[in-house]
């Protein structure tokens, strides 16, 4: 098997589950017991020096970050369908909306809940108004961010609204809310959730 996913269900490993369910693929998931240090042990160090998981190995190939691993896994293993072509136009907001998550949406909100200073113009999140009307906006009048049509970009930025909304990390608006249970409908998802809910069991995860 090509693809392996080195996971864990209480990380943003969960979400790279979602994302290998949604492209149908072929993968291993090996579990690293993050309680125990294991993403800490030499050879996952080696292919992430961060010392963190998800990471992604694909043959010689090496991802990690989760943005990277879902844009990597879908113009891989899922050109012109969950990763538009690159000549098609939807790709600005596809990429735009995937690189908002880690880039604007996990610091700015992590920098709200942990009471940090910086000043919005330095600060690439700006202000907290200003994310949740850029958020709102993703998905103003659509299903999705692309519009009806679902990619890789919704597990990103969804995923991250998802965790955010279910963490209480940021204040529920009606849209967003709607867009995340429009989410939760997913079989992909809902298969994932299930198998990050019997691997937690499996392992005695509380
Ligand atoms: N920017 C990385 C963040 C990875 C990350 O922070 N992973 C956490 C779990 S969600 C981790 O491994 N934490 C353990 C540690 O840092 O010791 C990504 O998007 O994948």
């Amino acid at each position: 098997m090509s693809v392996v996913v080195y996971h864990h269900p209480y990380t943003r490993a969960a979400n790279v589950l979602w994302m290998v369910e949604e492209l149908g693929i072929p993968h291993e998931l090996r579990f690293v017991d993050i309680m125990k240090g294991g993403h800490k042990a030499p050879e996952l160090v080696r292919l992430n020096p961060m010392g963190k998981v998800p990471i992604v190995t694909d043959g010689d190939v090496v991802v990690t970050e989760s943005a990277a691993i879902a844009l990597y896994l879908a113009d891989r293993y899922s050109p012109g369908k969950l990763a538009p072509a690159m000549d098609d136009p939807a790709r600005g907001a596809y990429l735009r909306w995937s690189f908002f998550a880690p880039s604007v949406i996990e610091p700015g909100l992590l920098a709200k809940t942990s009471g940090g200073q910086f000043k919005a113009t330095q600060a690439g999140w700006g202000t907290y108004e200003d994310m949740v009307a850029a958020m709102e906006s993703a998905i103003a009048g659509k299903s999705f961010v692309l519009g009806e049509r679902f990619s890789m970009a919704d597990v990103v930025f969804g995923g991250t609204v998802r965790y955010m909304l279910r963490f209480k990390m940021m204040e529920p608006t009606p849209a967003l809310t709607a867009y995340s249970e429009r989410l939760g409908e997913r079989p992909a998802l809902q298969r994932s959730e299930a198998k990050n809910a019997a691997i937690a069991k499996e392992h005695g995860l509380g």
